[in-house]
């Protein structure tokens, strides 16, 4: 099971500093106007709870602390519970949150109690990688590879299909390769095939899954995997550009998942 570990949450708001600056240089665009844009949606100063939740592992050290910080870096008043469980969630509702976040070892949430919108993690985060992978400013073609077809890449993979794009993907778990090509025909990623990317997406939980092959000159690594899938060589051997970040940015595109629709996409 992939958890955080304390050390993952060290230096958190530095390492988002350094990946919006390349999102930025690579897309042109900021993360909130990514987000704002995929989803739609627009913060209106919403009251954020963060629930502290001893379940499984139980409370892993700065976590919930963490995202009171990233709620407050993108505007929001976040508060944490000082309750735990369902005696938090109370304190929560009891405090005026609009939107509740917590997380046990399975499923990490954010729930709008005003709208009723609820997003994971896993999904907002195959969202968000992916769609910066996409929005690549020297991409060779729609060519875009996935890396992992699990929770977070699965979610990835799918979003990229509905936009249109040539998604190739590639995991040893057979039955989620296949039911990417059944589902969102996805086509099987060959490691041998010689076919290079300008464009990955990759998430899995293991280290130096990206092979030379599989680079084009130009390349965008868009990466939420821990430890990193980018071997050091190829990174400084190819032009790859890297936006990998352990838990900012997947937060972020939590919170524009569960934001109202901005007026002008209503009509
Ligand atoms: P998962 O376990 O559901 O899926 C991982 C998938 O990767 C599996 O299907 C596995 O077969 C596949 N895989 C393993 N080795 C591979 C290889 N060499 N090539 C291709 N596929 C391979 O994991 P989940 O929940 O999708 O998370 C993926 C990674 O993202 C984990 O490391 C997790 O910690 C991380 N994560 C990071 C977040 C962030 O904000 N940075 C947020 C959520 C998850
Ligand atoms: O401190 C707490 O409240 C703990 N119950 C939090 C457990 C989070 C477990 N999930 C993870 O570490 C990963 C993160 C990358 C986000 C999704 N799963
Ligand atoms: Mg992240």
């Amino acid at each position: 099971m992939a958890l955080l570990t304390p050390e993952d949450l060290e230096n958190l708001l530095d390492k988002l500093e350094y990946n919006e600056k390349v999102i930025k240089k690579v897309t042109g665009f900021e993360i909130k106007q990514i987000c704002e844009e995929t989803y739609g949606t627009f913060p209106d100063s919403e009251v954020v709870g963060i629930v502290p939740v001893t379940s499984g592992n139980g409370i892993i050290d700065n976590f919930t602390a963490s995202l009171a910080a990233i709620v407050n870096h993108f505007g929001l008043k976040g508060f944490v519970t000082e309750h735990t469980d369902i005696s938090g969630y109370n304190e929560a509702v009891s405090r005026r949150a609009d939107i509740i976040m917590m997380a046990d070892d399975h499923i990490f949430i954010a729930h709008n109690l005003k709208n009723g919108k609820i997003s994971t993690n896993h999904e907002c985060t195959g969202i968000i990688y992916s769609e910066i992978a996409a929005r690549y400013l020297h991409a060779d073609s729609t060519d875009i590879l996935v890396i992992g077809l699990g929770r977070v890449g699965y979610a990835g993979a799918s979003h990229l299909a509905k936009k249109g794009f040539n998604v190739y993907a590639c995991d040893p778990n057979i039955e989620f390769l296949e039911k990417a090509v059944k589902e969102l025909g996805v086509k099987p990623y060959e490691r041998n095939s010689g076919k290079k990317f300008s464009m990955i997406m990759e998430a899995t939980p293991c280290k130096d899954t990206i092979s030379e092959g599989m680079v084009s000159d130009r390349c965008l690594v868009s990466t939420p995997g821990i430890p990193c899938g980018l071997p050091e060589n190829i990174g400084k051997k190819y032009k790859v550009d890297m936006v990998m970040e352990p838990l900012v940015i997947g937060v972020a595109s939590m919170l524009y998942s569960v934001f109202d629709e901005t007026a002008k996409f209503n009509d």
